[in-house]
């Protein structure tokens, strides 16, 4: 039997504003600092000691790995980051005001955008800054891979390898993982790892800041799954992550 810890990142500036982020680089707020810290306080009390942690290049996911590891005193554990692990990319809807966006366009229309498993939405031109080839933290990566736009069927393709490539070997091998991820790039871990179906996603929603355990049998099947913290709480958090999509 594994075990293994998903969490999604604190809450982010942009989170607050509303506004679709995917692959822009945003801090965390001081909630989402507060959650992150929490979150290790959880994971502390319930005896989580973990072998090596992976997360994407983004900021708000590494900086909520840091502070839940270093309130768990694990502050010195290995730490892989890797930008198959970032966000899924949000297209030309980068930075725009989800409930905006909601009323100019309809409410259907944003929870396709967002919930869809395979229309992704409108891409960015090759010359956009929300391109992420004009970023070095990229520049090893064949342009020809990095996405102008992702729907969660092209971020779990992307997501994928780096799953059976480098984090699945690594819990066979034994060390204890915790993944410190978004809340589309860990749909699409979820989605895998539960056999979900592509209707059973649209209503998926991955709240800030709250580890979830999963035990995996030898063949990876998850046997249990479960949030950390108070049900009601986390409940009312996915019910707010799903609303960020209705028009005011
Ligand atoms: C959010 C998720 O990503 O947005 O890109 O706007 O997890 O990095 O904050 P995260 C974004 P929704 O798909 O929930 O709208």
């Amino acid at each position: 039997m594994y075990k293994l810890v998903l969490i999604r990142h604190g809450e982010s500036q942009w989170n607050l504003e509303n506004r679709f982020t995917g692959w822009h680089d945003v801090d965390l707020t001081e909630t989402g600092v507060a959650q992150a810290v929490n979150a290790g306080k959880l994971l502390k009390d319930g005896g989580f000691e973990f072998d090596i942690a992976y997360t994407s290049v983004l900021l708000r996911a590494i900086k909520t790995l840091n502070l839940a590891l270093e309130e768990m005193g694990q502050h010195y554990l290995a730490v892989e980051r890797h930008w198959r692990l970032n966000e899924r990319h949000y297209g030309a809807l980068t930075g725009l005001d989800k409930a905006e966006t909601a009323a100019r366009h309809g409410e259907d229309q944003v929870k396709i955008w967002r919930r869809s498993f395979d229309v992704p939405p409108p891409a960015v031109e090759l010359d956009s800054e929300h391109f992420p080839g004009h970023d070095r933290r990229y520049s090893h990566v064949d342009p020809a891979i990095l996405p102008r736009a992702e729907s969660l069927k092209l971020t779990i393709e992307r997501v994928l390898p780096y799953w059976h490539d480098v984090i699945r070997p690594s819990i066979q091998s034994g060390k204890r993982v915790i993944i410190a991820a978004h809340g589309n790039s860990l749909r699409a871990l979820v989605k895998y790892l539960d056999n979900m179906s592509d209707e059973a996603v649209l209503e998926l929603n991955i709240p800030t800041g709250v580890p979830l355990v999963y035990e995996l049998d030898a063949e990876f099947n998850p046997v249990s799954k479960q949030y950390l913290g108070d049900p009601e709480a986390i409940k009312a958090m996915m019910d707010a992550v799903a609303k960020q999509g209705k028009a005011k």
